[in-house]
């Protein structure tokens, strides 16, 4: 993968521009530096490397060389989708499921922002807004898919088990420009489709967990334990707990319950 590879990749789609990298800190570093110097709706910026790409909450996303891909999509989103934009997580989600599905896999999210591959996550997604006043001027959407085998991390580095679409495969993955070729294409796709009821029953389709007792943790300590029931319209989370009342969460990590 090299600038000139991409390029003559992603030429058939209507990108703003793309910032390569063989090695960077942060894609969505550059991304958001650039969004705010005035990059163009669907610029992208990509790397070979990470040194130091964010997972949500400060936590660590390891890009070694060659192993992965790893970009930063930034988004100017017109005024009538700024109602929608907390379904970004989801848009972005399907766009990365999809490309895996058209390689003959079955992948799953995991609510919010992980893409798994036989109950394992091969991509995360960390979106970051820029603001001007009190309305979004700019999004970034981080991506990080584990296309080699070496792009796994080490168990003990992990809260949750990983793996990489090599190993989902068993053999070769295609190209990594290939496979964002893909991925950008399916997120056109959806983009287009944000602001209805499509994206949503897409999205629940694929959650993994569903009507399985989870837990989820909604940051601190609170947990919330129930049973996974779908999507909300605004992207949120509904479980029912057992007292059989219907609770909507908007931020957290989901697992399965162990005593389940
Ligand atoms: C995420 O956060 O999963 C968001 C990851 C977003 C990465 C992209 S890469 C391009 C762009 N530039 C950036 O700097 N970031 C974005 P979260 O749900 O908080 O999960 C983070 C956790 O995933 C870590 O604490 C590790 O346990 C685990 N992890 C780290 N690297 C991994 C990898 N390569 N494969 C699987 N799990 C990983």
């Amino acid at each position: 993968m090299n600038e000139d590879s991409l390029k003559k990749k992603l030429a058939k789609l209507n990108i703003g521009g793309l910032r390569y990298f063989d090695s960077i800190g942060s894609t969505n570093d550059e991304a958001l530096t650039w969004a705010a110097a005035g990059a163009h709706d669907f610029s992208i910026v990509i790397a070979d490397e990470q040194t130091q790409g964010r997972g949500r909450l400060d936590r660590k996303w390891f890009t070694p060389k060659g192993s992965g891909l790893a970009f930063s999509l930034i988004l100017r989103p017109p005024a009538s989708l700024l109602p929608h934009l907390s379904r970004s997580v989801g848009l972005a989600a399907l766009s990365i499921a999809e490309s895996c599905a058209g390689l003959g896999l079955d992948p799953r999210i995991k609510w919010p922002n992980d893409i798994l591959l036989n109950d394992k996550k091969t991509a995360g997604i960390l979106i970051e807004n820029i603001w001007t006043g009190d309305s979004v001027d700019a999004l970034v959407i981080g991506m990080g898919i584990n296309v080699y085998k070496t792009s796994v991390p080490p168990a003990e580095l992990l809260q949750f088990p990983a793996t990489s679409l090599e190993d989902a495969l068993g053999k070769e993955p295609p190209a990594r420009e290939e496979l964002l070729f893909g991925i950008l294409s399916a997120f056109i796709h959806w983009r287009e489709r944000m602001a209805t009821d499509e994206l949503i029953h897409a999205w629940e389709e694929i959650l993994a967990f569903r009507g399985d007792q989870v837990q989820v943790q909604a940051g601190g300590e609170s947990q919330i334990s129930g049973e996974l029931l779908g999507i909300e319209s605004d992207g949120s989370l509904r479980l029912r707990d057992a007292y059989n009342k219907s609770v909507i969460i908007r931020f957290g990590d989901v697992s399965l319950r162990a005593s389940a």
